[in-house]
């Protein structure tokens, strides 16, 4: 099973508000086509979700934020998650919607349930599910990272490749000189606070991706712009982009 997230900045134009990326989407899809195992979708919030957290001051960690907050935020991931499943359906993919409710209680993961999703992947169907904004209990709520999910499936499934898709071509050593990190096993990275995403944006996806492959799985951060490399990877022909080894 292979487990690919579709980070939000490149599945929208993270600097326009509610703004997807319609034929970048379509190409990844359409390049997903090729993929023979059983895949599970994850997508991020990008300017939708993202976006609204910002105006309504919302954050990952549990509090009593603005309830109107959390409403406009859920249909914003909403409105994305349509995007990407009529994507998925033009392609003939056969996605199957799965908010992270459906296996997340509070911030628990619900292994039963998980169990089911991988199910599901098998018989062809794809379980897409999103980051959110979640009831916590207490009248609190949060925001549930994309990123974060990909470690909650990666613990009880295992896939054989937990894959980020971005918009860049993986981990740079350099920023300035776009020098490539190839792959990783073990080392400690230190990644600056990005300040557009509640969530944490790059540092967020590399600690998710240290965690999944400490657990001895591999973890791929991969240009989505150029969707080949997806395909590329799976069949293990060649990895474009930072690999972290399990
Ligand atoms: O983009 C966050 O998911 P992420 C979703 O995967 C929301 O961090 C609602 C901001």
């Amino acid at each position: 099973m292979i487990l690919i997230k579709l980070g939000g900045s490149i599945i929208t134009n993270k600097e326009k508000a509610t703004t997807p990326r319609p034929n970048t989407l379509d190409n990844i899809v359409r390049t997903l086509k090729k993929i023979e195992e059983p895949i599970i979708i994850v997508h991020g919030g990008g300017s939708f979700g993202h976006y609204w957290s910002v105006k309504f001051k919302m954050h990952t960690k549990p509090a009593k934020y603005n309830v109107h907050g959390v409403s406009v935020v859920k249909n914003s991931m909403v409105e994305l998650n349509k995007i990407i499943l009529d994507s998925f359906l033009k392609y003939k993919l056969n996605p199957y919607c799965l908010p992270p409710t459906d296996f997340v209680i509070g911030d628990k993961p619900i292994r039963k349930k998980i169990i089911e999703i991988e199910k599901i992947a098998k018989s062809r169907l794809i379980p897409v599910t999103f980051g959110d904004a979640l009831w916590y209990g207490q009248k609190k709520s949060y925001i549930l990272s994309g990123d974060r999910i990909m470690t909650i499936l990666a613990t009880i499934l295992k896939p054989k490749l937990s894959i980020f898709v971005l918009n860049i071509d993986g981990l740079y050593s350099n920023l300035k000189t776009k020098k490539l990190i190839n792959e990783l096993k073990g080392e400690k990275l230190l990644i600056s606070k990005s300040s557009k995403d509640v969530t944490g944006g790059m540092r967020r996806k590399v600690e998710e991706a240290t965690k999944i492959s400490k657990q001895g799985l591999q973890v791929f951060f991969v240009n989505g712009n150029k969707p080949q490399r997806i395909i590329d990877a799976v069949k293990r022909k060649k990895f474009y982009g930072t690999l972290f080894r399990g």
